[in-house]
Order: structure tokens, then C-alpha cells, then sequence
């Protein structure tokens, strides 16, 4: 299974999809990404916009959305319209280190790639489907022809496996919009992309950062790599296909005036909640909102098939977290199970091999005392391998022996403290909560190293889980080292080039 870089790599040229990138705002496309005009990359003057009114040559300036995570989709000008490829395939996505699962999405990514257009574009898009079954495409809020909508069965008929439907029309529209496939199950598999239609004019004020975030929710039981589509209930919450700590911060320079656009297709409603700052909601999945409508607030609430735009300016330096404030969507692989096998003193058969096992049980039955809630299944995060035993880090007996007691975990780069507990802990009623197996006590800072997550608080990483991810509002020397780090990675930035130069 090929992952986003391989597939950028392999189907367009590595070079190619990077050097469309810049080329979206400009009708030619040009070999070098401009620069502001009196060659000023960074431009680190002028930053607050809440005091100074945009000089004439940023009046006009609209900046690439980020999709962090995501790979942004090249387009080529064929027959005066820009031209996308998308293809329904089946993906194989690593939410946190070392937990995959099985999503269907586009392009080697779920969420599928992000598309950026113009206000007024001419658009075609290709779309395949490798899907073992049919698939359709809808294209969320737009305002084009019926033939166009993806409705399967109403305005087309479904795409084949194997088959192919091409897409055209012109986008008079602008704002955060999206497109999934109208397969409601398939919507749950992963399959939406971020479809971002820029204005003609950019939007008062302009802003330096502008981000998008995708939220989903998947249902994904222990030792099964598959989502169940149909669960009311959902264990992995993600960001832009990942969940925190594996998230990708947003890192603003100290000042700069951000857009965040959150897209939410799932079960769920995500009150998404932003910390050390007040920002006001300047859109939704309809386009720019007015700016009589602008109140202050800290959370918005994204609704199932909306997307919100929130603005503000970064004047509060910190790494603050952006979250669902859903407390089951700020965790991980959450389960029931949390309890005796976490906790025995001598350890706990729960889940054996084969021959030790399987069907051959020595004493009582599956759940009787003997035996842990887990029995024939892993416990989860970070395990190696599906059998694994009981005894974890909140047992009597743990002190020293943690990592002896879990084993098929990686503790080379697990950071497996000691918990934090109460010696009489065990016989408070409600204990474990925050205390349990996947919290405090295990964090993964080296797995999850990427220079946005540089010069973040030892053992940050216990602490992310779910849909959670930072705003890193960093002073200015702090920002450049970050940059410099993402640049010198690979050579390539880790997403895409941050071109906050670019004009149009
Ligand atoms: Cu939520």
C-alpha cells in the first residue's frame, strides 16, 4: 500500500506536484515562488493587524490554505480548465504510531487531498474509483449544474469499480467547501477532501496563516484493523487522519492574524475549542459570513456537513491546544476494559497465544477471575503484537517492573513513567480515570518527532490525545528555527511550502 509521499512521488513527480502548488493563484505558472516586493520573505513588520490597516500591496493578498498532514492536489491547465485527478482507493492510514487501519479515501490519503482553486475557475476534475464497489462524488455547497451534483442514482449513475467519471464546471462561489463521496457508508470510511475556493478580492482583514482541519471519527475494535462503519460510538478521533499526539501543530509566528477552517463529516458535532485566545467565526460552509455577525468566543461548535471559519490574531505566545471539547474525543482507543487487568498485583492471563489459549482455557471462563476482560485480544496502543498480559503501570507491584510487564510494547521510545497515584489508590471507588493505561504514564515524544512539535515540554505527548492539536504561537527567533528545521527536512517542508509570500 503506498502512502501520500510514494503516490506524489509516483503518479505526478515529486517535483510536479510541489511546483503546481505555487502556481495556484497565477494563471502561468512561474518557476520561482514570488516574492513580496521588496524581497521581504518573512515579512515581519506590520504584524498586528488589529492596529495597522493592510498596506496597498497586501490589500489583495490571499494566502494558500495549509491542510497539515494532507497533501494538496496538483492540477495541470488542460483545455482551459485546471484539471485534477482523484482516485477512490482503499488506504492504509497510521493514526498514532503504530495503529493502522484500514480507511478508504483518495490519492493514497483520507482525508483525501486538498484542492485549492480561484473564485471564477473553470475546474475539471477525473475521477476514478478503485473501489471494490460503486462509488459517486458530491461536491458539498456548490452551485452547479445537476448533472454535476454526485448523487448516485438522482443526477448520474454510480461510478463502477473500475470506472471512471469526469466532473467540469465553473466555480463562481468562494469560502471552505469540500467534497465526499455520497456513499453514506463510504463518507464514514474516510472519504471527504478540503475544496478551498479562494476569493477574487481576499477577504478584510487579510490574514497571514490560513489552516484547514478535517474532523472524523472512526469505530475501530481491538485487534481489528477495519472501522465499523455502522458504530454509534467512536474510539478514534482525528485531524486531518490523525489523532493527537501524531497531529501536526499549527505554528503562526507571534502576531500574525490566522484563519483556522474546520470541516467536520461524521456522526458527531465537534464544539472545537481554542486556548489563549478569543476569535470571532467569519465563515461557514456557505461562504463568508458578514462581519455584523462577528461575536467573540473560544469554541465553535462545527456541525455534522458544516465547516466554520474562525479568525484572530495570534498575540498570545505559548503552545496552546486546539480540541473537541467532546471529553471521549480527547482520547485514544478507548475502551471498557480499563480496570483489574491494569491493575493486578501478580499479573493476569488475558489474551494468550495459540497453544497457550486459544479455546484451551486452564481455569474458569473467559471473564471469570482467572482470566482478563482482554482475553484473545491486545490491549491496544502501542502493542506489538495482539497477545499481551495484564499487570500494567497501575499495579501494586509496577515499580520497576513496567516495562517487564507489558510486553510487545516499544520501550525503546515509549516514555513509561511511573503513575502518579495514590499508594491506596486501588480502593477509591472510580479509580482509574485519567490514570489509566494509555494516559500520563506513556508518552511517545521521539515517536511523534517532526520539527513542529521542536522546543515543546518534555512528555507533552501523554497528554494528546484524540482531536487535539496545538496552536504554536512562537516569538519570532523561535518561529524561524522551526521553518528552518521544516525546510531542511527531506529538503521539503513536511506538507507543502508555506509560501506566505506568495501574491497574486
Ligand atoms: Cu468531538
Amino acid at each position: 500500500m503506498k502512502n501520500r509521499r510514494d503516490f506524489l512521488r509516483n503518479a505526478f513527480g515529486l517535483g510536479a506536484g510541489l511546483a503546481a502548488v505555487p502556481s495556484l493563484f497565477a494563471a502561468k505558472q512561474s518557476p520561482e515562488p514570488a516574492k513580496d516586493a521588496d524581497g521581504d520573505m518573512n515579512m515581519n513588520m506590520d504584524r498586528d493587524r488589529t492596529r495597522a490597516r493592510p498596506s496597498p500591496r497586501r490589500a489583495n493578498r490571499v494566502v494558500p490554505v495549509q491542510t497539515p498532514d494532507i497533501p494538496q492536489l496538483p492540477w495541470q491547465m488542460v483545455d482551459g480548465a485546471k484539471e485534477f485527478h482523484l482516485i477512490a482507493e482503499p488506504v492504509k492510514q497510521q493514526l498514532i504510531p503504530g495503529k493502522f487501519v484500514n480507511l478508504w479515501g483518495y490519492n493514497g490519503s483520507a482525508p483525501g487531498p486538498t484542492i485549492q482553486v480561484n473564485q471564477g475557475d473553470r475546474v475539471r476534475i477525473i475521477v476514478d474509483n478503485h473501489l471494490p464497489e460503486p462509488t459517486s462524488m458530491h461536491w458539498h455547497g456548490f452551485e452547479i449544474p445537476i448533472a454535476m451534483d454526485g448523487g448516485p442514482g438522482i443526477s448520474q449513475d454510480p461510478i463502477a469499480p473500475g470506472g471512471r467519471f469526469v466532473y467540469e464546471f465553473t466555480l463562481h462561489q468562494a469560502g471552505t467547501f469540500f467534497y465526499h463521496s455520497h456513499m453514506a457508508m463510504q463518507e464514514m470510511m474516510g472519504m471527504i477532501g478540503a475544496f478551498i475556493m479562494h476569493p477574487k478580492e481576499a477577504y478584510d482583514p487579510v490574514v497571514d496563516k490560513d489552516f484547514a482541519i478535517i474532523l472524523q471519527e472512526f469505530a475501530v475494535l481491538p485487534n481489528n484493523p477495519n472501522p465499523n462503519s455502522m458504530n454509534m460510538e467512536f474510539n478514534w478521533l482525528t485531524l486531518n487522519g490523525k489523532s493527537g499526539p501524531a497531529t501536526t501543530p499549527l505554528v503562526v509566528r507571534l502576531n500574525d492574524r490566522v484563519r483556522l477552517r474546520f470541516i467536520n463529516l461524521g456522526m458527531d458535532h465537534h464544539p472545537i475549542h481554542l486556548h489563549g485566545h478569543t476569535f470571532v467565526v467569519t465563515g461557514s460552509e456557505g461562504g463568508r459570513q458578514p462581519k455584523t455577525t462577528w461575536g467573540p468566543k473560544n469554541t465553535v461548535l462545527v456541525g455534522v456537513a458544516e465547516a466554520s471559519d474562525v479568525e484572530f490574531v495570534a498575540n498570545n505566545p505559548g503552545d496552546w491546544m486546539i480540541h473537541c471539547h467532546l471529553p471521549h474525543h480527547m482520547m485514544n482507543q478507548m475502551s471498557s476494559v480499563a480496570g483489574r487487568m491494569t491493575r493486578g498485583s501478580n499479573g493476569m492471563p488475558a489474551g494468550l497465544g495459540m497453544t497457550e489459549g486459544m479455546g484451551m482455557l486452564r481455569q474458569g471462563n473467559a471473564t471469570s477471575a482467572e482470566n482478563g476482560p482482554s482475553l484473545g485480544r491486545g490491549m491496544g496502543v502501542g502493542s506489538t503484537r495482539d497477545q499481551t498480559v495484564g499487570n500494567g503501570p497501575l499495579s501494586a507491584t509496577q515499580t520497576g517492573h513496567v516495562t517487564e510487564n507489558m510486553p510487545g510494547m516499544n520501550h525503546e521510545e515509549m516514555q513509561m513513567a511511573a503513575p502518579d497515584v495514590t499508594p491506596d489508590a486501588n480502593s477509591v471507588p472510580g479509580f482509574p480515570q485519567d490514570a489509566f493505561m494509555e494516559g500520563p504514564a506513556m508518552a511517545m515524544d521521539k515517536m511523534v518527532e517532526k520539527p513542529e512539535n521542536y522546543g515543546l515540554r518534555p512528555g507533552w505527548s501523554g497528554f494528546m490525545q484524540g482531536m487535539m492539536t496545538f496552536l504554536r504561537v512562537l516569538p519570532p527567533d523561535l518561529y524561524d528555527t522551526v521553518m528552518a528545521m521544516r525546510e531542511q527536512q527531506n529538503g521539503k517542508p513536511t506538507t507543502m511550502p508555506e509560501m506566505q509570500h506568495q501574491h497574486r
